[in-house]
């Protein structure tokens, strides 16, 4: 048997040297390993010849033999076909066609470096459904039943309510996936909540009728208002730099209380006085709050024992800060003039 192995290393070895450049000597070499009266059909005939308690071993070398064998006549195969395709009157050395590489979405990226901060933080991404039921998008948010938000001019119904049933929205904020964490989790909770919400609004370069929100939540023993301004002013410093500067002001929402809306010194202008800011130096950026109790209670939550905040703020308000965009059409116009100066990842 040694014979034979010395005798197929030598014919592998030939096999792996082996250069065909014309169909004609790729055929040639099939016909000489693998034709039906090959070389690796001859070897396998030894077959017989090798002792019985050999044979495993012997049938394991054919096998690699064969392989190899096959696995180079792909591989002249392979690049005769590449060969057989150029023309001769192309010039490979030219450059090739510019490839286009997509842009992420302005949005997309906002609301990444959004996630990305709070995650930081310890918080955890929730998601929930667009089309939400009229108890977790208002009902549990301590919205009562005559709320000027649920009107039908503010709010799109995708079934109102029957005797039976209670109605279908497209939800109008993202604290109905808050509110879906809070019925399935005890505290603590800390999570934020990404999404698009719907709003029923006439579009114009200052409104739209969907647009999306990165909302919070943190639901523990102890947790204060001074843990809801450190952790939205360690985000505004994270996302506008050091220099930015923050201020708070007494606001109403009916699921927080107190509740605070808070301003950033002008991006655009520096706080100097520009059109963005109507010459106030500040912007508007995002609404808070304490959860109000009866949110808590909504969803067996002891207000005695437990305290939490919430915030809310629009990725396209933060978007049109960082990027300066002032009509919020663009957003979803597609224009790749738009688009493609968006190029960080
Ligand atoms: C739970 C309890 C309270 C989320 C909050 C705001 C204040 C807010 C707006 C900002 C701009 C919406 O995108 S916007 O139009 N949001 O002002 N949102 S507090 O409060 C919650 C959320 C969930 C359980």
């Amino acid at each position: 048997m040694e014979a034979l192995i010395q005798q197929i290393e030598t014919i592998t070895q030939e096999i792996q040297n082996t250069v065909a450049t014309t169909s004609a000597e790729v055929e040639a070499f099939r016909i000489k390993y693998l034709g039906t009266k090959g070389l690796v059909k001859n070897m396998m005939g030894e077959m017989k010849s090798v002792p019985n308690e050999q044979k495993k071993e012997f049938g394991q070398i054919l096998n690699a033999f064969k392989v190899a064998a096959e696995e180079k006549l792909e591989i002249l195969v392979a690049a005769l076909g590449d060969t057989s395709t150029l023309d001769a009157s192309i010039d490979t050395s030219l450059p090739g066609d510019e490839f286009t590489v997509g842009t992420r979405h302005p949005l997309n990226l906002v609301r990444n470096q959004m996630v990305s901060i709070f995650k930081r933080l310890g918080f955890a991404v929730a998601e929930g459904p667009e089309i939400e039921d009229d108890w977790h998008n208002f009902g549990a948010m301590n919205l009562p039943a005559d709320h000027p938000a649920r009107d039908m001019q503010d709010t799109f119904y995708v079934q109102e309510a029957t005797e039976e049933n209670a109605s279908w929205l497209l939800r109008t904020h993202t604290s109905s996936v808050q509110a879906r964490v809070m019925e399935s989790q005890k505290p603590p909770i800390r999570v934020i909540c990404p999404g698009r919400v719907y709003r029923n609004e006439t579009i114009s370069a200052r409104a739209h009728c969907f647009f999306h929100q990165v909302e919070g939540l943190y639901i523990d023993e102890n947790v204060s208002f001074a843990d809801l301004k450190q952790t939205l002013y360690f985000f505004v410093q994270e996302m506008f730099g050091k220099d930015v500067k923050v201020r708070f002001r007494p606001s109403y929402f009916p699921f927080t209380e107190p509740s605070a809306e808070m301003d950033i010194s002008c991006q655009i202008c520096s706080g100097k006085g520009c059109n963005i800011c109507k010459h106030t130096g500040w912007v508007e950026i995002l609404g808070s709050g304490m959860v109000h109790p009866n949110v808590l209670k909504n969803f067996d939550i002891d207000p005695e024992k437990y305290t939490g905040f919430a915030f809310g703020m629009g990725v396209e308000r933060i978007a049109q800060l960082k990027y300066q965009v002032n009509d919020l059409r663009l957003y979803s116009q597609n224009d790749l003039r738009f688009l493609q100066q968006f190029k960080s990842v």
